[in-house]
């Protein structure tokens, strides 16, 4: 091969003399100009000149030159200017800027070069001119015609117009942030990729969190699976681990992805339900696919209603593999878990919210950021050798599929922290591209049928969504490592890449950008060379099929039953029931119950029961005698298991107030709640000001009308007889603490306060249940710790319908 050269001495092009003659009124710069041209052409001649043949050739061919590939072959030029565009290059104006330096790409860099303040500045056309009338379009006389001329009008109309960009096909709805990936460790024995090189090592990251059937404007509340994709702006260039919160698919291979999103949209003659998969379409898909029954009894737990973005786990779903410096390769999991504790909503809880407020999610994000609650999530791996995989009674490339944690541990490895919201939704959240095929050296696939689909998939997707093959260059999506490639032109092209050579092999510019080579090569640094896939050996027929163990389809569908507490079995009973009584073909709903009786007759039974049904037979099974599986109860699979760190920081707790509320309790717990982290809300028959019993003045921010009892975590009845008979006689007070006792979550009624309880009709007796305080001014102190204690339980299982009706 052609080894790099040093380069000779900079050459001496005169274009700077050409420029300021050629800049001088009446002076040729003809001649001068041509000395640049001559020289140039001399000084190409030379590079070209060094590269007499294609030395890399040879290299192309042969199993170890595929293994190991070099680095291409390059030259570097006398100068710099000989592989410019122009001989004009150095011409430079506020416009233009000045010359590139070397190997720089403006195109990739922070968002600070893209954000845009207009604070002290006038308003302007998008040409920069100053608008001196934005009230009016230009008209013949005040009462006349309006004027085809108004080029303002016409720009801002037509920008206007077009304003929208399609949305995405799945997961449409959706809220962002930026933030930051820290590793614990450095973890090259088991990968070389860069955020996980250095103990510490911190990587910028964007999150996107979503719905999937939705669309753009739907609720966030709806029952649905959650997208957890989150883009590492690594070093090495941009990786996208694009995951959902629950650990497995509806489906094995790709080529009935669209069959299911169709199955699950609104249904195509009147465009209905809207983010909702209780239809009938969705039940005739999955009920003659048995391999999404593992999923669906995700899909009916309380997962898929989380109490808040912050407070999911997030899962890469397939296998990865990761690759050390060395080639070698271990497959992996990769979890996300949240330190906010992984909670949900009660389904009664969803519906209202998506009433009271369908941007909850939404604004539960926004908010905590911007109060400096940045959440965080842990990182952790699964990793297990092919040979384990091998013995699993599962196979590792089926979607469907999860791996206990009993099985193989999730190896913690970083931290995640979001600590900022986007500027602005729509450059940033809205036009964010993630896709699988975003991948850097030192992760890579498995053989996932699944993944392979996707990594086709979400790069196509964003080219009609966000027009074009340039979407890299939106700023949200442009990688921070610097990007040179032969790639030219498109919609929306930005880069201006210097020279005439858009190929490889060259020797116009010196061979570059050259191939990186493998970052084994010896003649590469260490953590320099490119992507190498993993050498997976392939010797197989060519065929459309699946692997045997796929066939396998209840197995971990009962175990994910069976891993739940009481009060979660029956919130999934519930969901089956509710969801299958929307079902309006009654042979759709006998289907599904048959398949239910694969993964437990109990559950089965009680569906059908509250169908009014009879129950069927089991659904004939893929497989008679499957491999046993290794675990048939997994802790982990309880969300009662994953109640995090964080106690009731962020917890929305209402205190509910009035003319002539006592006020000296109030303080004392006001002070001790937000000391603990809680966001707490006065909250009034209206907003405004009330006055205390002793003359305070406290302000209502939330009204029992505006913001009822589901949008809080907890509440507090307050005390004072004069307000709690004005409480007694408002209309929505009863409904409010209803709702709260209903929904299982923590009451703390302070002396006359408890009346209400008795007006809500959950009196008396009713301080003998789980989360509901009384206290006194003089018992309140001691009452604070049990009362912060009991909001940071989320809610109190013990008091749920759902288990109550279970026990009588
Ligand atoms: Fe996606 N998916 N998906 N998906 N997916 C998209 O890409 C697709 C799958 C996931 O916040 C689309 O940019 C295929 C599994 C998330 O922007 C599209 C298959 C998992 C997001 C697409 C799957 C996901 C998407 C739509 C089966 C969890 C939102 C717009 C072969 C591991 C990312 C877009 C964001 C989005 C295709 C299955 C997660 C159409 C073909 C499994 C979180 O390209």
């Amino acid at each position: 091969m052609t080894k790099s050269k040093k380069p000779d001495k900079p050459s001496q092009l005169k274009n700077k003399d050409a420029l300021s003659i050629a800049a001088t009124p009446g002076h040729q710069a003809v001649l001068k100009t041509n000395d640049i041209v001559a020289e140039q052409a001399s000084a190409i001649d030379a590079l070209v000149g060094t590269v007499p043949y294609n030395s890399n050739k040879a290299l192309e061919y042969g199993h170890d030159n595929a293994l190991a590939p070099l680095p291409g072959a390059t030259a570097e030029p006398r100068s710099i200017a000989l592989t410019a565009s122009t001989a004009t290059e150095d011409t430079g104006t506020a416009k233009t800027g000045s010359a590139v330096r070397p190997g720089t790409n403006p195109t990739v860099a922070s968002l600070n070069r893209v954000r845009v303040d207009a604070s002290d500045r006038p308003l302007t056309t998008n040409q920069g001119v100053r608008i001196s009338d934005n009230q009016n379009s230009l008209k013949a006389g005040l009462r006349g015609p309006s004027l085809l001329e108004d080029f303002i009008l016409r720009e801002k109309i037509t920008h206007f117009d077009h304003e929208r960009i399609p949305e995405r096909i799945v997961h449409a709805r959706g809220s962002g942030a930026h933030g930051y990936f820290k590793a614990y460790d450095a973890l090259g024995k088991y990968t070389r990729a860069a955020p996980f090189a250095e103990e510490g090592k911190i990587t910028p990251v964007f999150v996107r969190f979503s719905t999937v059937a939705g669309e753009r404007g739907s609720k966030d509340t709806a029952r649905d699976v959650r997208g957890f994709a989150v883009k590492f702006y690594s070093d090495e260039g941009n990786w996208d681990l694009v995951g959902n919160n629950m650990p497995v698919f509806f489906i094995q291979d790709a080529m009935k992805f669209p069959d299911l999103v169709h199955a699950v949209k609104p249904e195509p003659h009147h465009g209905m339900p809207q983010a909702a998969s209780a239809h009938d379409t969705f039940w005739d898909f999955v009920s003659l696919m048995p391999e999404s029954t593992h999923m669906l009894m995700w899909l009916m737990s309380d997962r898929a209603l989380p109490r808040s973005y912050r407070m999911m786990q997030g899962f890469g779903v397939h296998t990865f593999r990761l690759v050390n410096e060395e080639g070698q390769s271990i497959f992996c999991k990769f979890h996300w878990k949240p330190r906010q504790g992984t909670h949900a909503l009660l389904w009664d809880e969803a519906v209202k919210i998506s009433g009271a407020d369908p941007d909850f999610h939404r604004r539960d994000l926004w908010e905590a950021i911007e109060s400096g609650e940045f959440p965080e999530w842990e990182l952790g791996l699964q990793l297990f050798t092919e040979e384990q995989a091998a013995g699993f009674s599962f196979d590792v490339l089926d979607a469907t599929k999860l791996i206990p944690e009993e099985l193989v541990p999730v190896t913690p490895v970083g931290l995640m922290v979001l600590n900022r919201n986007p500027d602005n939704f729509f450059a940033e959240t809205e036009q964010v591209a993630f896709c699988t095929a975003h991948i850097i050296p030192g992760i890579d696939f498995s053989n996932d049928p699944l993944l392979a689909g996707r990594i086709h998939s979400y790069v196509d997707t964003q080219i009609s969504r966000l027009g074009g093959a340039n979407f890299h260059e939106i700023p949200i999506n442009s990688p921070l490592a610097s990007v040179q490639n032969n790639q030219r032109d498109g919609m929306h092209r930005q880069a201006l890449n210097r020279g005439r050579v858009a190929y490889e092999p060259n020797s116009l510019a010196g061979g570059c950008p050259f191939q990186a080579g493998a970052s084994q090569s010896a003649v590469s640094q260490a953590g320099n060379g490119g992507f190498m896939s993993f050498p997976d050996r392939v010797s197989e027929d060519k065929v459309r099929g699946k692997p045997e163990k796929f066939a396998e389809h209840y197995l971990q569908a009962t175990l994910f039953f069976n891993s739940q507490t009481a009060v979660e079995k029956a919130h999934i009973t519930d969901a089956f029931r509710f969801e299958l009584s929307k079902v309006a073909v009654p042979a759709i709903r006998s289907r599904m119950l048959s398949s239910l009786v694969n993964v437990c007759p109990d559950l089965a039974a009680e569906v059908a029961a509250g169908l009014g049904m009879d129950l069927p037979d089991a659904m004939p099974k893929a497989i008679l005698e499957p491999q046993l599986p290794e675990v048939t109860a997994s802790a982990a699979l309880s969300m009662m298991a994953l109640p995090g760190e964080c106690g009731i920081r962020t917890r929305q707790v209402a205190i509910l107030i009035e003319e002539g509320i006592q006020y000296s309790s109030l303080l004392s717990l006001y002070d001790a709640l937000t000391e603990a982290g809680a966001v707490v809300h006065f909250v009034g028959p209206r907003i405004g000001i009330f006055t205390c019993a002793s003359s305070e003045k406290i302000e209502a921010d939330r009204s029992l009308e505006n913001s009822p009892a589901v949008l809080f975590d907890a509440a507090v009845l307050p005390d004072g007889n004069e307000a709690v008979r004005a409480l007694a006689a408002n209309k929505h007070t009863s409904g409010f603490i209803k709702d709260l006792y209903r929904h299982c979550k923590t009451i703390l009624a302070l002396g006359d306060g408890r009346e209400l309880l008795d007006i809500a009709g959950v009196g008396p007796g009713v301080d003998e249940n789980e989360g509901i305080l009384m206290a006194d001014n003089s018992s309140l102190a001691a009452i604070v710790p049990d009362f912060i204690h009991a909001v940071a339980a989320h809610r109190h299982p013990s008091r749920d319908p759902a288990t109550k009706a279970e026990a009588s």
